[in-house]
């Protein structure tokens, strides 16, 4: 063969690698991630919902997504079923801290690597997940704790709170609390007269106002609600039994979703402090790198604000959620 002929071939050769290269990059397996979500209880949920939804598919992520209607029992089940599809990676906001290990234990048999996402479990054995990547609750209900002293510093006489809980057994319910318990204790004129949950919902949050109204009446100075869907529906019980949210009670809440800042632009609510459901990029982000050998911090924090209801109507248009 010619050394003329011989430098043609290999040219043929690297052309027709040329071409090949990104056919089969094409072709390559896309990631499977199986997503057990908690459901639909809050407008935060939805937004959060979308956010992975949208950012798999831009990604080219296979998503399996399941919906448990705030059930551990159907997140156990989806969980399940991710292992026998045998997807690459699993993620999933628990809806309550406990009672997880034993179904971890069969992911980690299946040598599935988990992401939980949003909220945390309480499992001593960290070697069950990868990593835990959402928002510090603890911080979140500090933040509540600081706007409410600094707002009844300059006043006397009691502070009367009513709570409205999140889930029961969730992380952001017990560390909201904490959170919020923490601070408020170096004011002994605040006081939590009342504390019961809600469940996250609009309904739940204002049936139980309506109890808290009827108990307590016009003692209760205070709400401090642990989502904005439940102060909203707070605000209802409050208006119709003849109270005015903001002037005859102080109304705080977190999530600071739309529905927050049309309340606070409408003068009913004071205050939301920031919790961000827009978890899907960073989601997605860490399920490549995992697929892709890398390692993961083992807790990704969502960085977030607090705002009240003077700087809602300027903050309103870049809202995302
Ligand atoms: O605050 C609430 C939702 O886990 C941070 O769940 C999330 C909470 C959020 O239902 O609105």
């Amino acid at each position: 063969m010619t050394q003329k002929r011989r430098t043609l071939i290999a040219t043929m050769v690297a052309a027709s690698f040329a071409v090949a290269l990104p056919m089969s990059a094409m072709a390559q397996k896309k990631i499977v991630l199986g997503f057990s979500q908690i459901g639909a209880e809050s407008e935060w949920r939805t937004a959060n919902t979308n956010s992975i939804k949208e950012t798999a598919a831009k990604e080219g992520i296979d998503l399996k997504f399941s919906d448990a209607q705030q059930k551990q029992e159907n997140q156990i089940k989806a969980l399940r079923s991710f292992i026998a599809q045998k997807v690459d990676v699993i993620a999933f906001a628990p809806v309550v801290e406990s009672g997880w290990d034993t179904v971890l234990k069969e992911i980690k048999a299946a040598k599935i690597p988990v992401i939980l996402t949003d909220r945390s479990v309480d499992s001593k054995d960290t070697s069950l997940y990868v990593t835990f990547m959402g928002s510090d609750f603890t911080e979140e209900g500090r933040k509540a704790g600081r706007w409410l002293l600094e707002k009844v510093k300059n006043t006397k006489g009691d502070v009367n709170v009513v709570e409205l809980q999140g889930t029961v057994g969730s992380g952001p319910a017990i560390d909201r609390k904490k959170g919020f318990e923490e601070i408020i204790k170096s004011e002994p004129r605040i006081k939590i007269i009342r504390s019961q949950t809600g469940d996250f919902t609009r309904a739940k949050g204002k049936e139980v106002m309506e109890a808290f109204l009827k108990a307590e009446g016009k003692k209760i100075n205070v709400l401090y609600a642990h989502n904005d869907d439940m102060a909203i529906g707070a605000i209802q019980a409050i208006e119709e039994a003849g109270l005015k949210p903001v002037k005859d009670i102080t109304i705080i809440s977190v999530d600071a979703v739309k529905g927050a800042f049309e309340a606070m632009i409408a003068g009913k609510m004071d205050v939301s402090v920031e919790c961000s459901p827009l978890l899907g990029p960073q989601l997605m982000a860490a399920v490549k790198d995992l697929v892709a050998g890398k390692t993961l911090p083992r807790r990704i924090v969502t960085q977030e604000g607090i705002f009240p209801m003077e700087v809602a109507a300027k903050e309103f248009p870049n809202r995302k959620y």
